[in-house]
């Protein structure tokens, strides 16, 4: 017998210097649903996840937080595994870019493109952004990094360069003969007029800091952490072993079908990737899929805006499946979707609760009460709804087909839920419950139809949207009687196939109702988890998702809780009246901070977002200072914060600290507090 096809699909690997949010679960997601269905298509598939663990960044994130790089990333590699184990991810691996197979084949790599003259040794002298680990053309000391806006460090020092500039012919001649290699065709169209622009031989090593793989042979320099990061996708198939099962691996799986990524990664992975591929005279990827971003009140949800939302606080109210089908239904995939708790609610309220839900407990429990659990044989005769379901379920099978394959998974489930809502309708129409207390063999028969049509159409939908929502469709297709939903062969799947007489299982309600308090409780997990998590491991990100202060507010109310007690005699270190002691005052930790980036938030004139560095870290600080001041006059300005206050959000974005400022007149102007005498960041006052 033939092997089957194969299939292997990866998500990006991600940063360790932040802990996982719903932007990396709606990726892994996606790449979930994709290789369940294909290995409910027969496909022997292969799918990849893992951590991107090197580079300057995390080595800053592990000495903010008092660790070692090691000791750091294997913690936050250890939530995001622990993450998708427990929402039940089906990867078939996980690597990480410290351990030893991906190091082993990363150099191999590097070796191979020196060798075939790719890769030369030269100098740089420019700009750099830390945060987007890369090269920029920036006018100079400080100046904002053009992809990021965050200030950019000046580097000067000798690296090894690959001849990114010879591929710009065989790039183009890529795009233009494989139009399906970058998907959807706005990325294509972007990544092209990038390479038509030009290309600059690339940096592809750092001598400035340690945390990377050292390049064979002259380890003072270490390989640039987008060469190691791209390399996980042949490394994690057994790239560079000598192992036959390795090599074997290798040339089974490689190249991958599908690269999916979020939009902001375009570039690394479908002008960078295919480059270094075609230098290493490797099979190039079959496609590059990305995604838009998912939103929180209209800005990108991500670690360095603070205005994350983890999943674990959808898991613990309403589960894993409902998050899945929000994330693949609610958003169009390409573009950007925002992302709400009332939303998640509203969809599994209507399409899970009220229409699966509704469907399966209702077409079960009358089968088991009316036909003793048993599938009904339908009659002979057949009404024109009864065809009309079945041409329908026909039609849904296809078309879900057609648009799975096309990744739009929201007009796929779109249409699998048409014929939910269909069937929700026929059996209102048709009345089973009515023929139920009709006598005579007529109404039974048409008894037997209705619900044995509303079952088949169920087992159509479960086992369709099996991959989206794997754990619920698994207890249906249980009720249903039919055992294990992942042996099912989605090849054959057609009408007609529900075996008579079928005894179902025992009917259990799969989508409880969800209510007012879910939100309120998902809310309130994430205030309380945000602070919680962020005292865990404060310095997992390389800028701190904040703490907050009130935009404006004084330091001292923010602050200092005085303790009052009138009647008490004063003690040193007790506060009498409406004053405190040195002691709390000691309590406040303020800050010389200078301010990196600021901008206005949108929708809130009065608030601006600021990125402050605070010697040890860079904060983020949301301050309603607006009105006062010029976001781009205030860049580089040193300020006083206070540095130890409680996380808040302000219009979903945190806040970790506040600044001081004297608050004048009756509509509390703000002027901010700063020094004559030059100080330096970090310096703390008393
Ligand atoms: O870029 N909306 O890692 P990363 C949608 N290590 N997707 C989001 C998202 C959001 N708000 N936030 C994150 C890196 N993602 C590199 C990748 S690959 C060789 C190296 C998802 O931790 C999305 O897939 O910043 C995005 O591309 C990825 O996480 C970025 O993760």
């Amino acid at each position: 017998m033939d092997k089957p096809a194969k299939f292997y699909i990866t998500t990006p690997i991600y940063y360790v210097n932040a802990r996982p949010h719903i932007g990396h679960t709606y990726t892994t997601v996606a790449c979930d649903a994709i290789a369940r269905r294909q290995r409910m298509m027969g496909m022997d598939t292969f799918f990849l996840t893992g951590t991107d663990e090197h580079g300057q960044k995390i080595e800053r994130s592990a000495t903010a937080a008092g660790c070692s790089p090691q000791e750091f990333v294997d913690q936050i590699a250890a939530e995001f595994r622990q993450l998708w184990d427990r929402m039940k991810l089906s990867y078939d691996d996980f690597i990480r870019t410290t351990e030893p197979r991906h190091v082993r084949g990363m150099q191999a790599l590097f070796t191979r493109l020196q060798e075939r003259g790719y890769i030369y040794k030269g100098s740089y002298s420019g700009q750099y952004c830390v945060f987007d680990e890369l090269y920029v053309d920036a006018a100079g000391p400080g100046a904002p990094c053009p992809e990021c806006g965050r200030p950019t460090e000046t580097v000067q020092e000798e690296n090894y360069f690959f001849k990114l500039s010879a591929m710009e012919d065989r790039l183009l001649k890529l795009y233009a003969e494989q139009p399906d290699f970058i998907r959807p065709e706005t990325r294509r169209n972007e990544v092209m007029a990038f390479v038509r622009s030009g290309l600059r031989d690339l940096s592809v090593s750092r001598t400035t800091f340690k945390w990377g793989i050292p390049v064979p042979g002259d380890p003072k320099h270490v390989i640039y952490v987008w060469l190691d990061a791209l390399a996980n996708y042949i490394t994690a198939i057994g790239f560079g072993s000598d192992d036959p099962k390795d090599k074997k691996k290798f040339e089974r799986y490689w190249p991958a079908d599908v690269h999916m990524i979020g939009k902001e990664i375009v570039r690394f992975h479908c002008v960078y990737w295919p480059a270094f591929l075609m230098a290493a005279e490797l099979p190039l990827p079959k496609a590059i899929v990305a995604h838009g971003w998912l939103l929180f009140e209209e800005s990108k949800m991500s670690k360095s805006r603070g205005n994350i939302v983890r999943s674990e606080t959808i898991l613990d109210t309403i589960g894993a499946d409902p998050l899945r089908y929000f994330l693949l239904r609610e958003i169009v995939f390409g573009s950007d979707g925002s992302f709400s708790f009332d939303a998640l609610v509203e969809r599994f309220n209507a399409d899970l609760a009220n229409g699966l839900g509704n469907l399966s407990s209702r077409t079960l429990s009358m089968i088991t009460r009316y036909f003793e659990g048993e599938i009904p044989h339908p009659s002979k005769e057949r009404s024109a709804d009864d065809e009309a379901v079945a041409a329908l379920a026909g039609q849904t099978i296809s078309d879900f087909n057609a648009q799975f394959e096309q990744f739009q998974f929201s007009r796929a489930l779109e249409t699998a839920w048409g014929l939910v809502s269909a069937v929700n309708k026929y059996i209102v129409e048709n009345e089973p419950w009515a023929l139920a207390e009709k006598p005579g063999q007529d109404a039974r028969a048409r008894l037997a139809t209705v619900l044995y049509t509303a079952a088949e159409a169920l087992r159509i939908v479960t086992v369709l949207a099996h991959p989206v929502i794997p754990e619920s469709t698994a207890r249906i297709w249980q009720q249903l009687g039919l055992g294990n939903i992942e042996r099912f062969d989605l090849r054959g799947l057609k009408w007609g196939q529900l075996q008579l007489g079928t005894k179902i299982g025992k009917v259990e309600p799969v989508f409880p109702r969800a209510d007012k308090s879910t939100i309120e409780r998902m809310q309130q997990m994430e205030q309380e988890g945000s602070t919680t998590s962020q005292n865990k491991s404060q310095a997992a990100e390389s800028e701190p998702a904040g703490t907050g202060a009130q935009a404006g507010q004084r330091a001292t109310e923010a602050a200092v809780t005085p303790a009052v007690d009138a009647k008490a005699t004063p003690v040193p270190g007790v506060a009498t009246g409406n004053k405190i002691t040195i002691d709390d005052f000691l309590k406040v930790e303020l800050r010389v901070g200078e301010v990196k980036v600021a901008e206005k938030v949108k929708g809130a004139d009065k608030l601006l977002r600021m990125e402050v560095d605070i010697g040890s870290e860079v904060r983020q600080i949301v301050a309603g200072i607006a009105k006062a001041y010029e976001p781009e006059k205030l860049v580089g300005r040193k300020v006083v914060i206070v540095a130890n206050l409680q996380p808040r959000k302000l219009r979903g974005l945190e806040s970790q600290g506040m600044i001081v400022a004297a608050s004048l007149g009756d509509d509390g102007v703000p002027v901010l507090a700063g020094f004559l005498e030059d100080v330096p960041v970090g310096a703390k006052l008393k």
